[in-house]
């Protein structure tokens, strides 16, 4: 049952799709403060709190806060508050289990057992807000009205299952070339290379830069012809410069965010002094979203967008003030104090949550300073994009994600986790991240295999293809600067190419599942918990997770690591896989086990009385055959497979399934 519970004036978010009457009872669990800016539950010795979607920790995100406040942060570490999106979904599970969701486009803490192991506090910056409680006889039936109620998550192409190799760093298109080319003569699977910033001319969203990328629609047309899709970037600041067409347009359309004066807001990003666009405005979006068809009109079938937080380097106003702060300290003897005052002043200048205060969206003619509703920005910028699509290419599904995010933005594309590190820490937060992200709507999501920021290592690799061969993106990135990364710059090149066999080996089982979790408003990734509800062992579970209802994954995310403790919370099948024909497979009872599984060595476990479908290994998405497929598991079971063509846009789940 969800009931919904409005406060004051909500600035509406769109989040919701489902008409759902407001009650005037007062809401159940929760303490309401009066002034409705905050709510406090009692938790339970054993309750487990899980939500929040894209957030530092574990899955049980008790005993520590969190802030809702789109950020980009690189610096993804434990004391981290916020990072890119703003999911305020939680899950109490224990005494008792119910869900809410604090729909509020503005700032939010969630204090979960942080001041007082047994409280639960979430504050809001105002008492404008709506609240909706959901109640059911189990996380899953919580998680599935949830969903219901925020509608149906994008849907991206299959050939967006396909490996993906990026890299901020490729300059050319003759670097574009040789990373096809190397994966080609090594024999790795690919189905996409991402453009990263480079390609554009000076950072300008939809323009390339023609003396790198002289003939983008050649190179599109190239790849295609190997079954590679480019992926490029769009970043949300729009370049300030005379004759860019964007810009003027922008300007004369009156469609950038204004400052307090009225007048275009100056911030700047990659590109130097940028405007962002007010996406909070429908023409906006209708004008900004119609540019995508530059590249789409190049045959480009992919998008991520990137910035949108908005991120800002620094905005002219507050660089104006600090330079002009250093310049009357650089006439003193700078002492301790003075010395501080200037590294905080510097390091103060990015991302500098006070100039979210400084400019104003235009939302149905009412101004609206962007701190009520930055948490929208990249939501907005994502939807202006995928209602494009819709309109541009109706036939064709677009790959699209983002990198900030409200829930909301789960209807109009996927998220990646953005700028992790090459940490073993990463990747398992990478891990514990998905059931958050499924149950926020993001079901199309992954993080940079391999590690984005700092050098990684081959080992570390290795390990990382291990988890994300089952995560819908599967994409290796890196930040400029670092390690290279790509497969074919270690010496265990061998045993990675069999990790890309594997993967497009699980891809029809992979796309089946994540097309049912969409299309049923289900979860692809659950907690063991979930299924497991009175199994102790299993409720404390934070290092493996099922998938779909078939499978349980337990990937290792320890350096030097040759195995693992599992816990099996019923008798299952582990699979062992050094390739899609090296197989071993062993029954394992209920219980603890210490697992053994070598560094080139694929382990997982089948639920038992299941079985997943496995197809051979291809170049790419386009060549895998689904018709000759063996599968691992109890022989008798039956397997309900989705399969439909990947691209066009017929969902319709009965026609889709076959048993095998
Ligand atoms: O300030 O475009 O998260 O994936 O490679 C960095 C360069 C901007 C951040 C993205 C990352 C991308 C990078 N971008």
């Amino acid at each position: 049952m969800i009931t919904k519970y409005v406060y004051g004036n909500p600035i509406e978010t769109e989040a919701v799709v489902q008409n759902v009457p407001n009650t005037s009872e007062k809401m159940p669990y929760f303490e309401v403060a009066e002034d409705h800016c905050t709510f406090q539950t009692h938790l339970a010795e054993d309750d487990i709190v899980y939500g929040l979607g894209e957030q530092v920790r574990g899955m049980n995100k008790r005993g520590w806060k969190y802030k809702s406040c789109n950020f980009d942060n690189p610096n993804h570490e434990e004391d981290t508050m916020s990072l890119y999106g703003a999911h305020n979904f939680l899950l109490v599970s224990g005494q008792k289990t119910f869900g809410v969701f604090f729909d509020y486009a503005g700032m939010m803490t969630f204090d979960i057992g942080y001041t007082a192991h047994d409280l639960m506090t979430v504050t809001a910056e105002d008492g404008n807000l709506k609240v909706y409680l959901i109640t059911g006889a189990s996380e899953d039936v919580i998680v599935h009205q949830f969903r219901t109620l925020i509608g149906r998550s994008y849907i991206a192409p299959k050939w967006a299952f396909g490996y993906g190799q990026s890299r901020w760093g490729y300059q050319s298109e003759e670097d574009i070339r040789q990373v096809a080319a190397k994966h080609q003569a090594a024999g790795i699977g690919l189905d996409s290379i991402y453009l990263d910033i480079d390609y554009m001319e000076r950072y300008k969203d939809f323009t390339v830069d023609n003396t790198r990328f002289p003939d983008l629609k050649q190179l599109q047309s190239d790849m295609m012809a190997q079954g590679i899709h480019l992926v490029p970037i769009i970043d949300a600041g729009v370049k300030i410069e005379e004759g860019y067409s964007v810009y003027e347009e922008g300007v004369a359309g009156n469609y950038f965010c204004k400052d307090a004066d009225g007048n275009d807001f100056v911030g700047a990003v990659w590109p130097g002094r940028v405007h962002f666009p007010d996406f909070m405005k429908p023409e906006t979006r209708r004008w900004f979203g119609d540019k995508y068809a530059v590249l789409l009109d190049m045959g480009i079938d992919g998008f991520w967008n990137d910035m949108n937080e908005p991120a800002i380097f620094y905005t002219e106003k507050r660089l104006e003030s600090v330079m002009q702060r250093i310049n009357e300290l650089s006439k003193q003897n700078m002492g301790v104090d003075t010395f501080f005052e200037f590294k905080g002043l510097v390091e103060g200048i990015s991302n500098n949550i006070e100039d979210y205060s400084t400019f104003y969206h235009d939302m149905n003619g009412k101004k609206v300073v962007h701190h009520k509703v930055h948490n929208l920005y990249g939501y907005q910028m994502t939807r202006a994009a995928s209602e494009a699509f819709d309109r541009l290419s109706e036939d064709k599904r677009i790959l699209m994600f983002s990198r900030a995010s409200y829930i909301g933005a789960h209807r109009y594309g996927g998220i990646w986790q953005g700028d992790n590190k090459s940490w073993w820490s990463h990747l398992l937060m990478n891990l514990q991240m998905l059931p958050a992200l499924n149950m926020a709507g993001f079901v199309f999501n992954g993080a940079d295999t391999g590690g984005f920021g700092c050098d990684t290592t081959e080992d570390l690799v290795m390990r990382w293809l291990q988890l994300s061969v089952f995560t819908p993106l599967m994409r290796n990135h890196s930040a400029m600067g670092t390690r290279e990364q790509e497969l074919y710059q270690f010496g265990n090149m061998a045993d990675t190419k069999k990790m890309i066999e594997i993967r497009y080996g699980l891809i029809p089982y992979i796309y089946s599942e994540y097309m049912k979790a969409v299309l049923q408003d289900t979860m692809m990734y659950r907690p063991l918990s979930f299924v497991y509800r009175t199994d102790a062992a299993a409720r404390e579970v934070e290092d493996q997770l099922l998938l779909g209802d078939e499978v349980m994954i337990a990937p290792v995310y320890r350096q030097n690591a040759n195995g693992r403790y599992v816990y099996l919370p019923e008798e299952m099948m582990l699979v062992r896989m050094r390739g899609l024909d090296d197989i071993e497979t062993e029954i394992l009872p209920k219980g603890h086990h210490y697992v053994q599984a070598k560094l080139h060595e694929l382990v997982f476990f089948i639920r038992h009385g299941k079985k997943i479908p496995l197809c051979r290994a291809a170049q790419n998405t386009e060549a895998l055959d689904t018709v000759h497929m063996q599968y691992l598991g109890w022989e008798t079971a039956d397997y309900a497979l989705y399969e439909d063509d990947g691209v066009s846009k017929d969902y319709d789940i009965e026609k889709h399934i076959r048993m095998c």
